[in-house]
């Protein structure tokens, strides 16, 4: 009875949170020792950390096909198809916003403009295939229909310009599409299985009576990931203390924070603030006439898993634990969730946008209306493609790169910071796809009220 209601209810989030803090510390601290930090000893320090994240991960697949088949498998097909539809609008249009927001920015803050270290940057040849964009929005589309289902997330396509041996800037002209795990680790694209099971269970809502069986597997599959979600989340806090401890530990330096890449990394960090806080914030007051601080503080569990994991996919668990908490449909929970932390990650195509344009800036490349339409879209389809793991919208930065005939090799330019931007714009990801949910469910409640009367009527028939 000693520790106030709200600590007992908000435990595990304040010891999360206070574990990405301490993380930063013991990094700092290991780091301002002076003492060479072999890989060996950030390897040890990593090594707790990365059994949470191994823990999370392997959640992924079989909590994503279950929730996703059992939940639109039990909505009527006209619910789902309505609430599928405004989850979809909802996504592109955060997306949308958050790539012109970042547009705006950059353009207006011009990061890149005449900042030191620009004349080194333009002896490199500007060499690059015209036909890298179209290839790995084919990749995108490819990988969309896995044609080995318990390969989906091994096999995902990604296009590679092959460069001539002799000269690692000339592209020897062709290039090569291939399955490869390389790019995406094994089990982090899941966009194939993400339409499979909305296939799926599309398919056994109109299956009926014959889908029973196959339903309940999945809704029981579901219910015991959760389970055991439960069991995992509460190694949050430990799991992201290792985690943020080691990576402190083992960056390069932060003098690019403060040096070049400063003005680029507060220009990101200022557009993934006013998304989040602005942009999302309005369309969330429109669409459920609440405000969003109420939900917000029931998110800090999630937000601190996704700053401490840097991957939406991993944080996915608990962001549908999180809707849980919150008394959400769980049927619209594990249908828009899943979908959302796989293909709804402005976050990403907001830095996206700001970095391909930054370089340019870099470069001294003249960004005409059209190229900054072109980088708008490709930005869009990269953070759609992008897998919600580490890093991945450096993956897909090739993509937005190519687009303004800028070399892939230049995404380089922006590594040394892009560790720390990549956690920020995860917890951008995952509050996007958690306010997501409320905001379909609350537009979806006539309707959900509605299939259920019929549910009950039908039942009552039965009966
Ligand atoms: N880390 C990715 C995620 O999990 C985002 C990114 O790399 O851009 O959402």
């Amino acid at each position: 009875k000693a520790c106030p209601k709200f600590i007992r209810e908000n435990l595990l989030t304040i010891l999360t949170v206070v574990g990405v803090a301490a993380g930063t510390l013991l990094g700092c601290g290991l780091r301002a020792s002076g003492h060479q930090w072999s890989k060996r000893d950030v390897m040890y320090f990593q090594f707790p950390g990365e059994l949470f994240l191994r823990m999370l991960k392997s959640l992924i697949v079989p909590l994503l096909v279950s929730s996703i088949v059992s939940a639109i498998g039990s909505l009527d097909l006209s619910l789902s198809g309505k609430v599928g539809l405004r989850a979809i609008i909802y996504y592109m249009t955060t997306t949308v916003c958050a790539v012109m927001l970042g547009i705006a920015l950059v353009t207006t803050i011009k990061p890149g403009s005449n900042s030191k270290g620009n004349e080194e940057l333009n002896t490199t040849k500007i060499v690059t295939k015209d036909t890298l964009t179209s290839d790995t929005l084919l990749d995108l589309l490819r990988n969309v229909f896995p044609e080995n289902i318990p390969q989906a997330t091994i096999a995902s396509y990604r296009t590679k310009l092959i460069y001539d041996p002799k000269d690692p800037k000339m592209i020897k002209g062709q290039l090569e599409t291939y399955k490869i795990d390389g790019g995406y680790p094994p089990g982090s694209n899941v966009l194939g299985l993400v339409c499979f099971s909305i296939v799926l269970g599309i398919t056994l809502g109109k299956m009926g009576d014959l889908s029973r069986p196959l339903q309940q597997f999945f809704h029981s599959l579901s219910e015991a990931m959760m389970i055991i979600t439960g069991w995992v989340i509460w190694m949050s806090p430990l799991g992201v203390f290792f985690l943020v401890t080691a990576k402190i530990m083992e960056i390069d330096s932060f003098a690019d924070l403060v040096g070049r890449l400063g003005k680029y990394f507060l220009t990101v960090l200022l557009g993934l603030f006013l998304h989040g806080f602005g942009t999302l914030s309005i369309l969330f007051i429109l669409a459920t006439k609440k405000l969003p601080c109420r939900y917000l503080a029931k998110m800090g569990q999630v937000m601190a898993t996704a700053f401490g994991t840097a991957s939406s996919s991993a944080t996915m668990p608990i962001t549908i634990a999180c809707c849980d908490d919150m008394g959400l449909d769980p049927r619209i929970t594990r249908f828009v969730i899943p979908i959302g932390a796989t293909i709804n990650m402005d976050g990403t195509a907001l830095y996206e946008a700001v970095a391909a344009i930054f370089i340019a800036q870099m470069r001294e490349v003249e960004m005409t209306f059209g190229k900054i339409i072109a980088v708008s879209v490709t930005a869009t389809a990269a953070s759609i493609g992008a897998a919600g793991i580490p890093q991945a919208g450096l993956v897909t930065m090739v993509m937005v790169l190519d687009t303004v005939n800028l070399p892939a090799e230049d995404v380089s330019i922006i590594l040394a910071v892009d560790w720390l931007l990549d956690r920020f714009r995860t917890t951008i990801n995952v509050v996007c796809d958690a306010l997501g949910a409320i905001i379909v469910t609350s537009l979806s409640q006539g309707d959900i009220d509605k299939s259920r009367a019929i549910q009950n009527e039908r039942e009552a028939a039965q009966a």
